[in-house]
């Protein structure tokens, strides 16, 4: 049939699905539509979207259904040709739901999160029920009243490219809290690490336990503004536990086409700076993973350490340092089996008195 009803709908960054109200009718003659009696709520529905819209019909579909309550959405119910505008469309591919009390709400890191871990997001219930907004990371969550440490929903700038992320945040370590967590990793982790470079770029592991956020968020993150990372490392010396800091005043990847190269500042802290001394250079070097060896080694540093990281050279029977690996967390000089390990930004003009290490 030529005639046809275009409504036009967009996804926002929040998810949500929205229609404007623009109507056009298709047809040589508008009136066939009367004339011919045609009955809007029993034609098919012709689905055209842009292919790198972030919306899709399955997304689309749960939404009308909660919406207007249409059962049978995809068979004949419905009158109307849909074009979705990409305007402020997702261009990342791994978009999944978080559904609470049949709320649901799209993230991008929903594979993290276990089920029973979802009513346990502190502000989730307040994002759908649309009473706070999307925060860009957990120091402005922290400014807007949020003081606990645990799991809360983030959305990182640009938010035409970025989902929201579930993201564990730390409100009360060291320098008045507000850090995000971007990896944790423990001796006794029961993950390989010896993941893909997609792995690695959208992230694994259980978000509350051990995990990488995804070198893709990383960058999102640390581009919206200047950040300084902190590796909080806990070592175990005659049954004590030992914990240290490094810290970087600035860190921050680049995209992907650049590896997610990492971009160091100053260093500071009782751990020892192990990414940027002459023994061990890896500032401004590029991620390698297993299937994508980009380090300056003949060999494939990734694949012969079993983990993703930011190699130099991978000659020696150990890297320098490399908190991505299983059983064999090092950080040089500090610790050569370290026990728990956790990577944490906060943006730099945060400016804090430390308190002293006590190594
Ligand atoms: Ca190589």
């Amino acid at each position: 049939m030529k005639d046809r009803l275009t409504l036009l709908l967009y996804g926002n960054a929040s998810g949500d699905c929205r229609i404007k109200p623009l109507l056009m009718y298709h047809s040589e003659n508008p009136r066939m539509f009367k004339k011919n009696n045609v009955m809007k709520s029993k034609l098919n529905v012709m689905w055209r979207a842009n292919m790198n819209a972030w919306v899709t019909r399955q997304f689309f579909t749960e939404w009308i259904h909660e919406e207007f309550s249409i059962m049978n959405f995809n068979t004949q119910f419905i009158t109307f040709t849909v074009i979705l505008l990409s305007a402020q469309s997702f261009t990342l591919d791994a978009a999944s739901t978080l559904i609470y009390k049949n709320l649901k709400l799209k993230v991008a890191n929903a594979e993290m999160v276990h089920t029973s871990q979802v009513r346990s997001i502190i502000n989730l219930r307040d994002l759908l029920l649309k009473k706070a907004k999307y925060s860009r990371d957990c120091n402005e969550l922290l400014q807007r009243g949020f003081t606990d440490d645990g799991l809360y929903v983030i959305q990182p700038e640009p938010l035409d490219k970025t989902p929201p992320i579930v993201i564990n945040c730390n409100m009360s370590y060291d320098c008045n809290g507000g850090w995000t967590v971007l990896h944790r990793n423990t001796r006794q982790s029961e993950m390989t690490w010896n993941e893909t470079w997609t792995a690695y770029k959208y992230g694994f592991g259980n978000i509350q336990g051990d995990h990488y956020i995804g070198n893709q968020y990383m960058y999102y993150l640390t581009s919206q503004k200047w950040y300084k990372a902190r590796v909080v490392i806990d070592e175990e010396k005659n049954g004590w536990t030992q914990q240290s800091y490094a810290e970087y005043d600035i860190f921050r990847l680049g995209d992907e086409s650049t590896h997610y190269r990492m971009q160091l500042g100053a260093y500071r802290g009782g751990a020892g700076d192990a990414l940027a001394t002459f023994e061990n250079m890896v500032d401004n070097l590029p991620f390698s993973s297993r299937d994508n060896d980009t380090d300056g080694d003949a060999a494939n540093c990734a694949s012969k350490y079993g983990g993703g990281w930011w190699f130099n050279t991978c000659s020696e029977n150990s890297p320098f340092a490399m908190l991505t690996q299983k059983e064999n967390i090092h950080w040089n000089p500090f610790c050569q089996n370290c026990r728990h390990v956790v990577l944490l930004v906060k943006p730099v003009s945060m400016y804090c008195r430390s308190e002293e290490m006590t190594q």
